[in-house]
């Protein structure tokens, strides 16, 4: 940071940013500074919905996307609409202090089908000098998801709401964001423009890159919800294979699995740590069928299980059954016929969409169905006011197939979002730090290889594996986080670093040349917490050779191997 830093205060140092918080954060100097609809294409800002609120002194706690501050801004929020349609999008503006302010904006997007997440990722740009705003896509509110506006009726889909969830509600919140800051700063000095998000979040951000590719100078994407429509439904899978296979293992069991792999993988990867931050070398190694005959204990729980109900103490020994359940689940979703329609998550991910419910009543274990699958389902395939299907009654591996297809094709040009040329992104100078946890059990990092390496073969079909490896990590590199979850350190493979400053690495990246050639992490909680670590760029894997302290990034064919699908259930290319 030290140099941006001392680049910034030189360069940046004049009248315009010389007012003082007080004076511009107020709603007659904003009212007097919005940009006129025909710079914001055409967009109508509700002049008398402006409201402004100074904040100093604020502190603010560390999360994982970045570390704790204390930072002043302007709260602005406003209201527009679309001209000839009688709509509401609320926009939220934080505004660093006029003498903090260094000339970048950063958007922030969503999670599950939520579009913003709050306010609790704005303090990652104040605190880097960037006016950071979010979006409530026209949804009703802030803290209204999409799933409660997508359907006016059974049957009767709102598609100005889709489209806003795909991609338009983020490109507003752009256009508007960047051409208020510069009028709020009385600035003509480029604006450099970031994203940040994760999961539904990082889906957002690449709607940006793929569509608006020369609005953006640099994204950190993490863990994106992409290939919307075989993402969704993916969730439902451990489902149908406990009912298909008729069996639903108690939750202990399960995490009995998860611990005995991430002991037995640990050590692969040539450091033993507790984390396995080889988990293609597990894929390789490991037989899960080891775990058979091992005794597992749980407590008794009120309230934590992921079925939200009270759990019994659960007492026994890894079954055959618990063990086919999972190695069906590890495989992915195929046709009943075997043809590969979908990725799993990587062996030491948690089995959270596996979870049945317990039955108080009966004593056994059954079916949960994952919301965020069976809403999918009811409402975007459906088309049904209901949230969660209520039962999977005759639905197959083959079902589950359909599904994908249909909301792939239903929405490829509005939430897939696959598109592999990012050739205006990267020809407008643009960089991406992809990052996504190896251990995520919600979305598969295999997912962001896959797409990684679709990007990679689409925009350099001419060049070698080797050359167009080399070509894509000069502006856009993908980072898999040893022994991380979803959006987060796992709390089982707690001495995993976390990638927490990713966005100044960016900023260094775009404004100062420097490419992170690997990416810092932190460890954020544990024994080791604030250890400092390193982490490889695909293609290449963390390895400590014998008797090395050292990590090395390698390449390794075989590793590579496992990561690579072939979805041969679908007759297109899925990217
Ligand atoms: C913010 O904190 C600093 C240092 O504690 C103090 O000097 C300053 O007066 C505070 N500002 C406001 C507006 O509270
Ligand atoms: C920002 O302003 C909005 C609208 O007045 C308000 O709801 C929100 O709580 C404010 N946030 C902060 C941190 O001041
Ligand atoms: C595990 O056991 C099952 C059933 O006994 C068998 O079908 C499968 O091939 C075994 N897997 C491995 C990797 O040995
Ligand atoms: C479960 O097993 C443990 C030993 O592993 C034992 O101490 C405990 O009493 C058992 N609980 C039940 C409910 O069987
Ligand atoms: C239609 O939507 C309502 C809620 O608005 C719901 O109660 C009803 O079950 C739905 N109809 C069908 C056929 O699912
Ligand atoms: C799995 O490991 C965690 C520690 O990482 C422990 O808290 C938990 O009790 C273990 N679960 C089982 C079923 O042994
Ligand atoms: C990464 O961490 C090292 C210390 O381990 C530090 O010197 C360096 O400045 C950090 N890089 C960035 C881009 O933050
Ligand atoms: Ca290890």
């Amino acid at each position: 940071m030290k140099s941006i830093l001392a680049i910034s205060a030189s360069a940046y140092v004049g009248v315009a940013y010389a007012a003082s918080l007080g004076a511009v954060c107020t709603k007659p100097y904003v009212k007097s500074i919005l940009p006129t609809s025909d710079s914001i294409n055409s967009l109508l800002i509700d002049t008398s919905s402006i409201t402004t609120n100074a904040v100093y002194n604020a502190s603010i706690p560390e999360n994982v996307f970045f570390p704790a501050t204390t930072i002043d801004y302007c709260n602005v929020t406003l209201a527009y609409s679309h001209p000839g349609k009688n709509d509401r999008v609320l926009l939220e503006f934080w505004m660093p202090s006029p003498d903090k302010f260094q000339n970048r904006w950063l958007s922030t997007g969503g999670g599950g089908y939520a579009i913003n997440s709050g306010e609790q990722f704005l303090p990652g740009g104040v605190q880097y000098g960037a006016a950071s705003g979010i979006t409530d896509g026209g949804f009703g509110g802030f803290s209204t998801q999409v799933d409660a506006a997508i359907l006016f009726a059974n049957g009767t889909i709102d598609y100005d709401t889709l489209y806003m969830f795909g991609y338009k509600a983020h490109h507003e919140l752009t256009t508007i964001g960047k051409a208020l800051a510069k009028a709020f700063y009385d600035t003509e000095d480029k604006l450099y423009a970031y994203y940040q998000g994760c999961s539904e979040g990082g889906r957002e951000g690449y709607s940006q890159v793929q569509r608006f590719g020369d609005d953006w100078d640099g994204a950190v994407i993490a863990a994106p919800a992409l290939r919307y429509g075989h993402q969704q439904v993916n969730h439902l899978y451990p489902g149908v294979v406990e009912k298909t296979l008729n069996y639903f293992p108690p939750p202990c069991e399960l995490e009995k699995i998860v611990n005995m792999t991430i002991d037995a993988c640990d050590a692969l990867d040539g450091k033993v740590d507790g984390v396995v931050a080889r988990t293609d070398l597990c894929k390789l190694h490991f037989n899960i069928n080891s775990t058979i005959g091992t005794q597992y204990s749980c407590a008794a729980s009120s309230g934590s299980s992921a079925s939200g109900g009270t759990t019994p103490a659960q007492n026994g020994t890894i079954s055959k059954k618990g063990v086919a359940v999972a190695d069906k689940i590890l495989d992915g979703l195929h046709t009943i016929d075997g043809r590969r329609a979908y990725i799993w998550y990587q062996p030491t991910a948690t089995f959270d969409d596996a979870i049945p419910q317990y039955n108080s009543e009966t004593g056994e274990w059954e079916l949960a169905i994952t919301s965020l699958g069976g809403e999918w389902v009811t409402r975007f395939l459906q088309y049904l006011d209901l949230d969660n299907l209520p039962d999977l009654e005759g639905i197959t591996y083959n079902s589950l197939v359909d599904w994908m297809q249909q909301g792939w094709q239903r929405y490829e040009d509005v939430l897939q979002t696959t598109w592999p040329d990012l050739t205006p992104f990267q020809s407008a100078g643009g960089k991406i730090i992809h990052i996504h946890g190896e251990s995520d059990p919600s979305i598969p990092a295999g997912s962001s290889v896959h797409y990684h390496e679709s990007v990679r073969k689409v925009m350099y079909p001419e060049l070698s594996f080797e050359k167009s490896t080399k070509a894509l990590n000069e502006w856009n590199r993908l980072f898999l986080i040893p022994g991380a979850a979803h959006c987060q350190p796992s709390t089982n493979q707690p001495n995993g670093g976390w990638p927490q400053t990713t966005l100044p690495t960016l900023i260094e990246w775009v404004e100062g040349g420097s490419m992170p050639e690997r990416l810092n992490a932190t460890v954020l909680s544990g024994e080791k917490k604030g250890e400092e670590q390193k982490l490889c760029a695909w293609p290449l894997r963390p390895l400590w050779k014998k008797g090395s302290q050292e990590m090395e990034c390698v390449f390794d064919q075989k590793s590579f191997d496992t990561w690579v699908y072939d979805f041969d259930a679908f007759k297109l290319p899925v990217y």
